[in-house]
């Protein structure tokens, strides 16, 4: 249900960043666009005309009030239903000086417009059917978009991916639903319309659809707000020491006394086209320290928050020790989530003990059950390896293989729909097995139909509408 919230008045706002600059653009969008906008855009010493404005033509002339000319500027006209609102709408473009940005929203309201709230543009694009909720969530992602990968799956997302996929399944179940809705009517004579086998299947196909949908939402999480990549291990191993190395720069303080970083530092940054989360933590060691404890149980966490971990042990170190601190590091992996990269770090200290420390390292891997892990050597004090880590993690990154129709859930709303909507078809399941009563299956069905719809929007409130779309900046 998509009500109409608005009125029947026009919108303006600038639509380019705040602040000075070359060009600035102004948007304007509802019934009164064009003759509002007509009324002060001068060409030739002569008003346009309303009536004959062409669209999608760049009109050049001046914006005149009151006899003097504000600046010179070039305007598109977009008619309705053709524009991003589906409304009448016009483009003004001016130069970007404050005060005549300023003074153009003042002549525009003047003439009768008003300033747009937040994200009110695309909310008049969802009222006008021109997109959906999930696509309209995508044009705030895909301007936010700082990097390849997620510039990929914000567009994906634009293009409608997700929302045809959560239509197919939409209007199976609500085949079903009806059916069974159908059976309620017919009650007294104990009929069955809906196939419960056919139920059964279906059910299990979209659980696993949903389940599977819910999974991606690590990984698009990740590509939105940079893959968290966790650097653990022992106390001195050289964890600091290897962020500020990929950093370039002294971000964490490095010292050779055990127990230097208390707290996780996290820095993010872009390497060819992918944005990585790194997580610098306090090295793991048994400590009555209350502070250095607090920091330990943090490093856990991040650990499991991780989508790859970086596990540094100390070449320096006896075998029985270094095998020690490896397994340790390599017992707290989940395989199915994550990747780790054991790093045999300070090899500059000791090079000819490298490789059969490295072939320790392998053995102990191979005596897990982890089929996702790199083992290398690094120097994070000369640089010797790093090119070589960060390698392995574009690696990993391809590896994850996001093609551009590939369907990420990148948005918790989306996710937290997805996850109530499995709780409901997980009821349908165990009420058909337990044969509850025919109304309740409904009931649940319908459930999940509503939050499977509450993505798109197909069903929503002006309450939600108003939390998303307050969300984005004026002039979206
Ligand atoms: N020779 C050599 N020294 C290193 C290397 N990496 C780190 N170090 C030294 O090892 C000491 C500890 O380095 P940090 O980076 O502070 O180690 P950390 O793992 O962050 O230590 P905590 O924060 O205490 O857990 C410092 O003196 C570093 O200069 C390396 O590759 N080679
Ligand atoms: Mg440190």
């Amino acid at each position: 249900m998509r009500t109409s919230f608005f009125s029947d008045d026009t919108i303006c706002a600038v639509a380019t960043p705040q602040g000075m600059g070359a060009i600035a653009t102004v948007r304007v969008s509802g019934p009164q666009a064009h003759a509002i906008v007509c009324g002060l855009f001068s060409r030739k010493g002569e008003f346009l005309n309303e009536t004959r404005v062409e669209g999608y033509r760049a009109y050049f002339g001046q914006i005149v009030s009151y006899g003097e000319t504000l600046d010179e500027a070039v305007v598109t006209f977009f008619k309705a239903p053709h524009s991003f609102t589906g409304e009448d709408a016009a483009e003004i473009s001016v130069h970007g000086s404050v005060f005549i940005q300023q003074r153009l929203l003042e002549l525009l309201v003047e003439k009768g417009a008003r300033l747009a709230l937040p994200g009110e543009f695309t909310r008049r694009a969802f009222v006008n059917r021109k997109f959906d909720l999930a696509q309209a969530e995508a044009v705030a992602d895909l301007i936010a978009s700082q990097n390849e990968a997620s510039h990929r799956v914000a567009m994906n997302q634009l293009k409608g991916g997700f929302s045809k996929e959560l239509q197919i399944m939409r209007s199976k179940l609500l085949e079903i639903t009806s059916l069974i809705e159908l059976e309620l009517d017919f009650s007294e004579e104990d009929v069955e319309f809906a196939d419960r086998s056919k139920l059964k299947v279906l059910l299990n196909e979209t659980l696993s659809h949903v389940f599977q949908l819910m999974d991606s939402f690590r990984w698009g999480n990740a590509i939105k707000n940079g893959i968290p990549v966790a650097i653990v291990g022992e106390t001195n191993t050289g964890k600091s020491t290897l962020l500020n190395a990929l950093l370039g720069e002294d971000r964490a303080i490095v010292s050779d006394i055990a127990g230097t970083t208390r707290d996780t530092i996290e820095e993010v940054m872009n390497l060819n086209g992918t944005m990585f989360r790194f997580i610098d933590t306090a090295g793991i060691r048994e400590t009555e320290e209350t502070i250095e404890k607090i920091g330990i149980e943090r490093t856990f966490r991040k650990i499991s928050e991780a989508d790859i971990v970086l596990g540094l042990v100390d070449a320096t170190q006896p075998h029985e020790e270094l095998a020690k601190a490896a397994q340790m590091i390599l017992g707290k992996i989940d395989d199915v989530h994550q990747v780790v990269v054991l790093l045999l770090n300070k090899t500059d200290l000791c090079p000819s003990e490298s490789a059969d420390k490295i072939d320790l390292l392998k053995s102990l891997v191979t005596s897990t059950s982890l089929n996702h892990s790199y083992i290398q050597t690094l120097s994070a004090k000369t640089g010797n390896g790093l090119d070589q880590l960060r390698q392995t993690l574009m690696t990993i990154q391809q590896s994850r293989n996001v093609s551009q129709d590939t369907v990420l859930v990148t948005n918790v709303r989306h996710f937290e729909a997805l996850k109530h909507a499995s709780e409901s078809l997980q009821a349908v399941q165990t009420g058909l097995e337990d044969g509850i009563p025919t109304d309740f299956i409904a009931q649940d069905l319908r459930e999940a139909l509503y939050y499977l719809g509450s993505i798109t929007g197909e069903i929503t409130t002006d309450e939600v509408l108003g939390s998303i779309f307050s969300r984005f900046c004026i002039g979206k």
